[in-house]
């Protein structure tokens, strides 16, 4: 089996940075799995951050936290969405700040599908969806 012929990406984008004192951004996407197997995302990389993680966004008491998550399962034969309530890929210590309209490149490795760029769409701060 071609790994790569698994695992499709779409719809990647984040925010625009809000002020050049911002230095992360949190990138949102769709993963679709089409084969039979579960695979699962082990790093994201980036030359635009310092440090890229998956994370998880929890509703605790009335409070939002989030936080790194080690090995996000994709289920087999299913779309996986990372959205603004839930996972996300974390960018933290971004270079330069985001610009709406501008696009950036990012690689995630999964497990069994190896490394799978992907093109990120700067969209403008107050993006909502
Ligand atoms: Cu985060």
């Amino acid at each position: 089996m071609a790994a790569n012929d698994s695992i499709f990406i779409t719809d990647a984008w984040t925010r625009a940075s809000l002020s050049k004192s911002v230095h992360n951004a949190a990138v949102y996407l769709t993963i679709t799995n089409k084969s039979d197997t579960a695979d699962s995302i082990t790093s994201v990389k980036s030359d635009i951050a310092d440090i890229l993680e998956v994370h998880e966004m929890t509703f605790n008491d009335g409070i939002m936290r989030m936080g790194p998550v080690e090995n996000l399962n994709i289920p087999p034969n299913q779309d996986t969405k990372l959205t603004p309530n839930g996972y996300h890929l974390m960018l933290l210590g971004l270079k330069e700040p985001l610009k709406a309209g501008s696009m950036f490149n990012l690689i995630i490795s999964f497990k069994e599908a190896g490394c799978i760029p992907v093109a990120v769409e700067v969209r403008p701060v107050y993006t909502k969806k």
